[in-house]
């Protein structure tokens, strides 16, 4: 994400400061902002990879199949401002949005999912927001995922920063069908979709069944292996 971005978007029509100082503070804070968000990903990243790393010493078996992250682009994030109904500053930004800095954990099989996020919560420098177990309780499209909204403390030279950080832990295959369902909610060209979204309803629930399996086949193999 470019800072340009942002600098476009504050003279343009979207943000409208009226004075240059102005433009230039707001400019500054937002390049900061993104630094502040930039490093919370990094810690959680580390933290993730630490416990992955931890974990596979035990049985030589990752967890985590791969990480992505993302600090979210600052036009989506005057778009859900204004949705919210909220002024365009940072303090609106950090005080009203959970998800500007998001990480993706892609996990091997769904119980690693539950083992990753129980492991990430319990640090004692993580302060817990909020759980949605989108697994337990799919949504009526059939969407399957952990959602943890967390808070990271980040060091800087002479402050230290609470940051919240959006955490979607799931599966290969979950994720795989959340990037397809997707492209759905976002192609506006896509005009009729309801046969689509049926199509992906089923799917998602044959992967629900088919990660079960897969787990229960993986549980078969460890148990002739001891
Ligand atoms: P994007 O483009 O991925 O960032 P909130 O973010 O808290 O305002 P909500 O709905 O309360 O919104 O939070 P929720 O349900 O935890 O969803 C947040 C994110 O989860 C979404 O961010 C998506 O990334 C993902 N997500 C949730 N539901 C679906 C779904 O049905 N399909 C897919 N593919 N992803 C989903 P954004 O900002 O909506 O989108």
């Amino acid at each position: 994400m470019g800072n340009s971005d942002f600098q476009r978007m504050v003279l343009t029509e979207t943000v409208l400061p009226k004075e240059p100082e102005e433009i230039f503070k707001q400019i500054e804070n937002f390049k900061e902002l993104m630094l502040t968000y930039n490093s919370a990903i990094r810690e959680v990243t580390t933290k993730l990879e630490i416990l992955n790393d931890e974990l596979s010493l035990d049985d030589g078996k990752n967890p985590i199949q791969f990480i992505k992250s993302r600090v979210k682009k600052p036009l989506s994030i005057v778009d859900k401002l204004q949705r919210l109904g909220k002024e365009i500053n940072v303090e609106s930004i950090m005080g009203s949005l959970n998800d500007v800095a998001g990480i993706r954990v892609i996990a091997s099989f769904v119980d690693d999912v539950y083992k990753i996020a129980d492991m990430l919560v319990k640090q004692d420098d993580i302060f817990l927001v909020e759980a949605k177990d989108y697994i337990k309780n799919p949504k009526p499209n059939g969407y399957r995922s952990y959602h943890l909204i967390i808070e990271v403390p980040v060091f800087f030279s002479q402050k230290k920063q609470w940051i919240r950080v959006e955490v979607q832990i799931r599966t290969v295959a979950m994720d795989f069908w959340a990037s397809l369902e997707h492209q759905v909610k976002y192609k506006k060209e896509l005009k009729d979709t309801k046969e689509i979204e049926r199509e992906l309803k089923e799917c998602a629930d044959t992967i629900a069944a088919t990660d079960v399996q897969m787990m229960n086949i993986r549980n078969k193999i460890d148990d002739i292996i001891l």
